[in-house]
């Protein structure tokens, strides 16, 4: 790739610049604060919308209750909700701590911006969207379709690169607000959107007319979702990367908000040290031993926060698929604790 094309790909991917944010000790700094700010999503049902009380509720929310308990031994967060263009920059300028927002590992995001990934938290793809009376049933057959696509996301770059390949023209209909986004396909403006299945899949289910649309077979680029955080701040990053593999450890050995109490005092040394009933799980990332007790108490294991917020016991009623525990055929796996 020569160095134009690197910079309108960096710039697809809604990315702005080096970082900026003076480098801090986050652990001490959310202590001392005590709260996280999180970054999340203005309004996406089961990844991070507010319920009525203005509290967030999502799986990407989920996660920042995770991690603000790992800290602080209880779920306070403040919630910033970001577009997706602003959300990298917010995270660059220190306004939030960490950004828990759908966000698409890439190495340009990884690699350039001072930021980093410390974990997924949903395996997702790139579909698109369409009307069912399109009478399409793949994407090769889009030909001279409106495609809408939402600025400063993956999508941007991967659907060019996506119809360029296939050797069909289309027209891309770039919009900047998410809310817009969504509008700008119900009410006709855009014959297909593209974006993340698990996006994709939600925003049909809760449309006026579901059987009105429909998901295209094609996956054209994977797309692995997790929390971001600024790259100068190793302490930090292995808080947030530990606490996700604590979700999946405790998903793994059978621990769950229900029984937590019980494991911990079970004669089992695996799960006496990962509860903190023996001493050693919090020393070696800062933190005091029960800090896993303490998420999965006020949390639940990966599972429940995957099924209350987008599985089985959420309306959406996504499958696990992908993101299932390794054990069980998914790509959900944590090293030994
Ligand atoms: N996973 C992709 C797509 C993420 C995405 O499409 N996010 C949008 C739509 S859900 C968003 O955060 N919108 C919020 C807004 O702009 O208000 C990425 O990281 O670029």
């Amino acid at each position: 790739m020569n160095k134009l094309s690197t910079t309108l790909a960096v710039l697809a991917a809604g990315i702005v610049g080096p970082v900026t944010a003076a480098s801090a000790d986050m652990v001490e700094t959310v202590t001392e604060r005590g709260e996280l700010v999180c970054g999340v999503h203005t309004g996406l049902v089961g990844f991070g919308a507010p319920d009525e009380s203005g509290e967030w509720q999502g799986l990407d929310p989920d996660y920042c209750r995770a991690v603000a308990t790992a800290i602080l031994g209880e779920p306070k967060v403040k919630w910033v909700p970001l577009s997706a263009q602003a959300r990298f920059t917010s995270l660059q300028n220190g306004e939030i701590d960490m950004l828990a927002q759908n966000s698409t590992m890439t190495l340009a995001r990884d690699a350039s911006l001072g930021l980093t990934f410390p974990a997924f938290n949903f395996y997702d793809g790139q579909g698109l969207l369409i009307r069912s009376d399109l009478g399409v049933t793949e994407s090769k057959e889009l030909d001279g379709a409106t495609v809408c696509i939402q600025q400063g996301t993956t999508s941007e770059y991967v659907i060019r690169n996506h119809f360029t390949d296939m050797g069909i023209s289309f027209t891309p209909v770039v919009i900047e607000s998410g809310t817009e986004f969504f509008s700008a396909f119900f009410s006709g403006r855009c014959d297909v959107i593209t974006s993340d299945l698990s996006q994709l899949a939600i925003v049909r289910l809760t449309s006026e007319d579901p059987e009105a649309y429909m998901v295209l077979p094609d996956i054209i680029a994977k797309s692995p979702l997790g929390p971001v955080v600024r790259g100068d701040d190793k302490a930090f990053e292995n808080v947030v990367k530990w606490t996700s593999y604590a979700l999946l450890t405790a998903e793994e050995l059978g621990v769950t908000q229900a029984n937590v109490d019980e494991m911990k005092m079970q004669d089992n040394a695996d799960l006496q040290k990962f509860l903190g009933a023996t001493p050693g799980v919090g020393e070696l990332i800062g933190l005091g031993d029960d800090w896993v007790y303490n998420v999965i108490s006020n949390v639940g294991n990966y599972s429940e926060i995957f099924d209350r917020n987008v599985g089985a016991g959420s309306p959406l009623a996504l499958p696990r698929g992908q993101n299932a525990l390794w054990s069980d055929g998914g790509l959900m796996y944590s090293p030994l604790f």
